[in-house]
């Protein structure tokens, strides 16, 4: 794929390098942003040409694969050739759970400022995907905000805005249009300095069109002639970090359908913030809101404060964070286990070696 990303060099100083970070490296190394993630290489900005580097598959095995956004050091493997070395302590980062069996998180964005919850108006509201992406975005750190995009293909969005500013409350939510400009100047105004901002949703709804528009084509993210899908377009598969010629740095990454939520529970309470400012005022510490005398969810559900949908979905995803609680600690529980287990064997092979040889001196071999 000709790839423009790696033919830029910004400054550190624009990918949001700090003293910070540079009292953190060593004053020898190799630093930089990473730009993207592929299957075991990183490309990193380092100031000057960008660095392919090998990111050992041992790391994501210990939760420690660098994402996109990462500040890291570049070393030197006599092996690999330029390698991740460290990464740095992350300020924010966009997880989800990893599409599979296997509970474990998957790191979206690193160090981001904002997320970009994108939904397109051309299609039906999935108001139960955007609670979840507001879950994963709350929980990173990072400040979620609502673009409706395509508004220019609908005559009437205020109701679908409406909708959404219920179950989004305190959450700016902005209908664009990248066809005719509506609100990109809204969009452009939280691009400042080296602000990092992630966009989400799903595949087809103009997140690398708005990037296009945002980096005024400094890198060609949808259009004819790069790497196609079926219909002829290109399809973003890579988490690609993107630094706009007028201040700020945008995250385009490929549309998720998936939406798992990752040990999300300040997440969730802040996605349902007239729930949760009340739970704790129930009688009952394992109150479960349904019945129980001294409910004050359910209080505040009779006096219209908290909708039975909203209650229904909270609940919903409460369980699912606790089930993944569970899991984790099964997990964890079966780890130590197995460690125990290798441990006696290894104890009892030396033993049996020793045993063997002490009988084999005894013999006089
Ligand atoms: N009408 C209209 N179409 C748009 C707008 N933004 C993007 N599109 C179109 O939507 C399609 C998908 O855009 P793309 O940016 O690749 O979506 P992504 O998969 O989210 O990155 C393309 O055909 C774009 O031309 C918009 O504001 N209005
Ligand atoms: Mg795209
Ligand atoms: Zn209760």
């Amino acid at each position: 794929m000709p790839d423009d990303l790696s033919l830029l060099t910004p400054d550190l100083d624009s990918l949001g390098w700090t003293p910070k970070l540079s009292s953190w490296a060593d004053a020898a190394d190799v630093v930089g942003r990473v730009a993207r993630t592929t299957r075991g290489f990183c490309l990193v900005f380092t100031g000057g040409d960008a660095i392919l580097a090998a990111s050992s598959s041992v790391r994501s095995a210990t939760g420690l694969a660098p994402a996109t956004g990462d500040f890291v050091t570049v070393v030197d493997d006599p092996e690999h050739g330029p390698s991740i070395g460290q990464i740095a302590e992350r300020r924010s980062a966009l997880s989800r759970r990893a599409p599979g069996r296997v509970p474990e998180s998957q790191v979206l964005a690193a160090n981001i400022d904002d997320v970009f919850v994108m939904h397109g108006l051309d299609r039906p509201l999935n108001l139960r995907r955007l609670e979840r992406q507001l879950v994963i975005t709350w929980e990173s750190g990072a400040t979620p905000i609502i673009l409706l995009t395509k508004a220019d293909e609908v005559e009437h969005h205020r109701e679908a805005q409406e909708t959404i500013e219920r179950i989004a409350p305190g959450v700016e939510t902005l209908a664009i249009s990248t066809v005719t400009g509506q609100n990109l100047d809204r969009v452009r105004a939280r691009f400042t300095g080296s602000r990092t901002i992630a966009l989400i949703g799903l595949s087809g709804i103009g997140k690398s069109t708005l990037v296009n528009e945002l980096s005024d084509g400094v890198v060609q993210r949808t259009g004819e002639v790069r790497a196609s899908d079926r219909r002829g377009r290109h399809t973003t598969v890579t988490r690609d970090l993107i630094p706009l010629p007028a201040g700020g740095i945008v995250i385009d990454t490929p549309g998720i359908r998936e939406v798992g939520l990752w040990q999300a529970h300040t997440g969730l309470a802040k996605t349902f913030p007239e729930i949760s400012s009340v739970v704790s005022d129930c009688k009952f510490a394992n109150c479960e809101h349904n019945a129980e005398p001294g409910c004050a969810v359910r209080h505040s559900r009779m006096n219209g404060l908290i909708s039975e949908a909203r209650l229904i979905h909270w609940k919903e995803l409460h369980s699912e964070l606790d089930l993944q609680d569970e899991q984790l600690s099964e997990f964890d529980r079966r780890a130590e286990n197995r460690a125990k287990a290798d441990a006696n064997r290894r104890r009892n092979g030396e033993r049996r070696r020793k045993a063997k040889k002490t009988k084999d001196r005894s013999k006089g071999r």
